[in-house]
């Protein structure tokens, strides 16, 4: 018996895709599709999945991908050829078009299929929220924030955030859309640019000459034309290395509050990149999963309409524990889930420790430098505040 019983009067649904953990980007690319194979198998193991409705998520249709992309874009994706693996070591960026083919984004065989199962999972999601079948929707393959109407970028190919923003759109006057990977949403800041329908709030690390994208400073606040509906309505959070979770839950909680109740949103998008977890290979901040979750645990508590998405993280076992743990937290189980990683879990071994919230002597022996002061992460909400003087709803 593994106790874990539904929500009453309240609906989690998941989307979910098997088959987009058959896909590789390559042997050497931190972008690993299996990770989502071991979230499953965390959140199959707890018993979650008898709390929830699960959705095998279908493929978006090329309609679907062309309500945000350019239809030259998704043509080109859906015929494009494989490129040869590995890349050819003297030329590795060779002429790019749309971006594609390159490191960061190449062109591996079922490509197509990848990306349109992501665009699928992140649509049903939306679409259950619309018909209020869902009160939490789960799309842990996507949250593909960085792709561009007709270009590829960090990983992304298919913008499946700004498909199911645009679905949520026909019913909700105002989308408040969160992004706590730690790389700035650029492409759904971008998406939403021209419009006061869409408030995009994003925390990251920035250090625009080293570390990707480069955008989002804390000045960035949309157009700066005052005629423009989009001014004020894009939010950056620049973070530096080494923050904890006592800094994070504070910004996120004080701005978050804040931003709710000016901009008043009638559903939240929030996109849970676990790359700004310790110990990630490419993030560098000092987040356990509590902290990491506790901004989905707020975003709960405020009641409304929510999607969550995945995104980035490239440890893969820390990628499960947190999108396993924000499941629980979903179908309010977090508090009754053993701490232990169940004995009969699927590449158990994988985990390397027993624990679900491993401590940060655990995961990185030493904690990293924080690179982040008081006074900084003070001025940051000032700042977040005179801005949100021009929002009105
Ligand atoms: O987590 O990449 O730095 C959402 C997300 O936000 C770059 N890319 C660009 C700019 C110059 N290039 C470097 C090219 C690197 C190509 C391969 C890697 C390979 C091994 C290890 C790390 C990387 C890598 N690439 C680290 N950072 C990058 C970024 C893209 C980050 C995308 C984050 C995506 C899913
Ligand atoms: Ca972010
Ligand atoms: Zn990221």
């Amino acid at each position: 018996e593994h106790g874990i019983t539904r929500p009453k009067g309240y609906n989690v649904s998941f989307h979910y895709n098997p088959d987009m953990e058959k896909h590789h980007f390559g042997m050497t690319h931190p972008m690993k599709p299996w990770r989502l194979t071991l979230t499953k198998s965390l959140v199959s193991a707890y018993g979650m999945n008898f709390a929830m409705d699960n959705y095998t998520a279908r493929a978006a249709t090329y309609e679907e991908l062309t309500s945000y992309h350019a239809s030259d874009y998704v043509d080109h994706l859906a015929t494009v050829a494989p490129q040869p693996q590995p890349l050819d070591v003297e030329n590795p960026n060779p002429d790019l078009k749309f971006n594609l083919g390159g490191s960061d984004c190449p062109l591996f065989e079922g490509l197509y299929n990848y990306c349109s199962l992501s665009g699928g999972a992140s649509l049903d999601a939306a679409r259950k929220l619309c018909s209020n079948q869902s009160d939490i929707a789960i799309a842990w393959g996507g949250g593909l924030h960085h792709a561009k109407k007709a270009e590829a970028s960090g990983f992304c190919y298919i913008n499946d955030i700004v498909l199911g923003i645009l679905q949520l759109l026909r019913i909700h006057a105002r989308v408040l859309y969160i992004d706590i990977d730690v790389h700035h949403g650029d492409g759904v800041e971008e998406a939403f640019f021209s419009t006061d329908r869409v408030m995009t709030v994003s925390f990251h690390k920035y250090d625009p000459l080293n570390f990707f994208p480069g955008t989002g400073a804390l000045e960035d606040n949309g157009p700066k034309s005052e005629h423009n509906p989009g001014a004020h309505h894009a939010i950056n959070v620049p973070l530096n290395d080494g923050i904890n979770d006592e800094q994070y839950k504070w910004l996120f909680e004080t701005i978050i509050q804040r931003v709710v109740d000016k901009f008043r949103p009638g559903a939240i998008a929030l996109q849970c990149g676990a790359d700004s977890l310790a110990g990630d290979r490419l993030g560098k901040f000092n987040l356990l999963v509590q902290g990491h979750s506790s901004c989905v645990e707020f975003c709960k508590k405020l009641g409304l309409p929510l999607i969550l998405f995945g995104g980035g993280g490239y440890t893969p076992k820390n990628v499960a524990r947190a999108w396993a743990y924000e499941t629980a937290i979903a179908i309010g189980h977090q508090d009754d889930i053993p701490s232990q990683i169940p004995i009969h879990t699927p590449w158990r071994d994988r985990f390397k420790i027993d624990s679900l919230l491993p401590t940060i002597q655990q995961i990185l022996g030493e904690p990293r430098q924080n690179r982040n002061t008081q006074k900084k992460l003070t001025e940051i909400v000032q700042h977040v505040t005179e801005q949100l003087r021009f929002v009105g709803a």
